[in-house]
């Protein structure tokens, strides 16, 4: 067993703007899709915000992120993982010019990171597309949509360039197979996308990150673009041939997104798809270069749970909670939520990538959603604290598995776990879905003072890094 980190690893938690920020109509920000998406992921969006999403308050970190980067700090984050709102930055999407009040509050947060020594790790668009944009171009099937995104990235690279090293450009970018509204702000409802449409959409978000990587380096050149992928281990459910076959080709379909943008073109298994499904992108010659000539710096994905996959019909059944599908592993225990914890996915994951990318890789998520009961401590500097040794046992051993791929020879530049701070869930739109190591007082139904409270897994974690994971436990 190893416990060694590389020197300079980066330590630190991830959060995204509409599961944290609130303000949902403040410093002039225009709507995003997450503003009219009140239960989550698998149901219908409202035609407007509703008092009852969370996320138009979420924890208030537009007026409490100094507070809040001040106990990330106190936990010692080397890195904070952040996105930015593009609806503060162009309330529209299409606007002409941006929104200057959005881009100060964004220098401010940057202001409380340096301050502390933590260097910011920014999220271009984390499932928050400017709603006008899903409304007036149907989102990413229209290949507009690329020049805005060029035109957002621009600004975002020549403000904060010379100050923010590592960037990523679209969160969990394989979830738009699942998730077509969250993921790639496409209006038109699933079940009446064609799947043409949906990869004319993939196509295009992944020219323009090609092409924001190419404005990223012509700006600086010491600028690190990476690309954002749900990792997900998926294991054949019995040794049967059939079932690896199926298991390959489910995996295809997610690694297809990262094997172009660091190889810089479609993998033969994808055109195959294409043809065999009578997808007919358009594929300019622009597009071709620009894939080609402007791969990423690095490889960054989340990381939560392996799933199995099998050819026989009658043993397919959709684990529950589980985004991308699969079938559930009977030999693997699961949170709350359904999702199925696998350390060792985590370990085989980074070697796979590894292997086949060469890329530096940095895992940008990974924890555990639980329901956590805040109980009244004496010893807690905050007089109420959460016992949360299920997190930190999920942790641990997720920790001792990115030890282990590093001991396997894989360059891995940093560790982000999702949500350091409670907040709104992605996937369910609540809140008592709880990541933090800082519980946030705030329920589903929309009470609670937000004040902030430490829990056992924040001194863990303090600990953790403290000693550059030598206080891991074992086993
Ligand atoms: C990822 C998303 C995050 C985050 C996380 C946990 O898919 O990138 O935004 O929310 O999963 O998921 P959930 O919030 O659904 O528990």
């Amino acid at each position: 067993m190893s416990t060694t980190f590389p020197p300079g690893f980066l330590w630190g938690g991830a959060t995204a703007a509409n599961q944290v920020e609130g303000a949902y109509a403040e410093g002039g920000k225009g709507l995003s899709i997450q503003d009219v998406m009140p239960n989550g992921i698998m149901t219908p969006r409202t035609a407007e915000p509703t008092p009852d999403n969370l996320k138009l308050e979420a924890i208030d970190f537009y007026h409490r992120y100094a507070q809040d980067i001040e106990l990330f700090a106190e936990m010692g984050f080397s890195v904070y993982r952040f996105s930015i709102a593009w609806s503060r930055i162009f309330p529209n999407g299409d606007d002409a010019e941006p929104n200057e009040e959005g881009l100060a509050f964004y220098d401010r947060v940057l202001d409380e990171l340096e301050r502390h020594g933590i260097e910011p790790l920014i999220t271009m668009s984390h499932y928050e597309t400017p709603l006008a944009i899903a409304e007036k171009y149907d989102g990413w099937v229209s290949r507009e949509v690329i020049g805005l995104f060029e035109r957002y990235a621009r600004v975002l690279f020549e403000r904060y360039g010379h100050r923010v090293k590592y960037w990523l450009t679209f969160n969990e970018i394989n979830s738009v197979l699942h998730a077509p509204f969250m993921s790639g702000g496409i209006n038109t409802p699933k079940d009446r996308l064609s799947a043409t449409d949906l990869y004319q959409a993939i196509h295009h978000e992944l020219v323009a990150s090609a092409s924001a990587t190419r404005i990223a380096h012509e700006i600086d050149p010491d600028i690190k673009v990476g690309c954002m992928v749900l990792g997900m281990p998926i294991y054949p459910l019995t040794p049967d041939p059939a079932d690896v076959l199926a298991a390959m080709g489910a995996d295809h379909s997610n690694l297809m997104f990262s094997d172009v943008h660091t190889r810089g073109r479609y993998p033969g298994y994808a055109l195959r798809f294409f043809r065999e499904n009578g997808i007919e992108l358009q594929i300019t010659d622009e597009d071709r270069s620009l894939l080609a000539e402007h791969t990423v710096d690095f490889v960054s994905f989340s990381y939560y749970m392996s799933v199995c996959e099998t050819a026989d019909p009658s043993k397919k059944v959709a684990g529950r909670g589980n985004i991308l599908g699969g079938v559930p592993n009977p030999y693997l225990p699961a949170s709350e939520w359904g999702w199925q914890i696998d350390p060792v996915g985590l370990r085989l994951i980074l070697n796979q990538f590894w292997d086949r990318w060469g890329k530096p890789l940095f895992i940008v998520e990974n924890g555990l959603g639980a329901k956590d009961q805040l109980v009244e401590s004496a010893d807690a500097v905050d007089g109420f604290t959460v016992l949360d040794d299920y997190r930190i046992d999920y942790l641990n051993a997720h920790l001792v598995q990115v030890a282990e791929a590093v001991a396997d020879g894989v360059e891995v530049l940093g560790y982000t776990t999702w949500g350091p701070i409670d907040l709104v869930s992605a996937s369910t739109a609540e809140l008592s879905k709880r990541y933090g190591f800082i519980y946030v007082d705030r329920d589903d139904d929309g009470t609670g003072t937000l004040a902030r409270y430490r829990k056992k897994s924040f001194d863990w974690y303090r600990e953790v890094i403290a000693t550059g994971g030598a206080s891991l436990r074992q086993g």
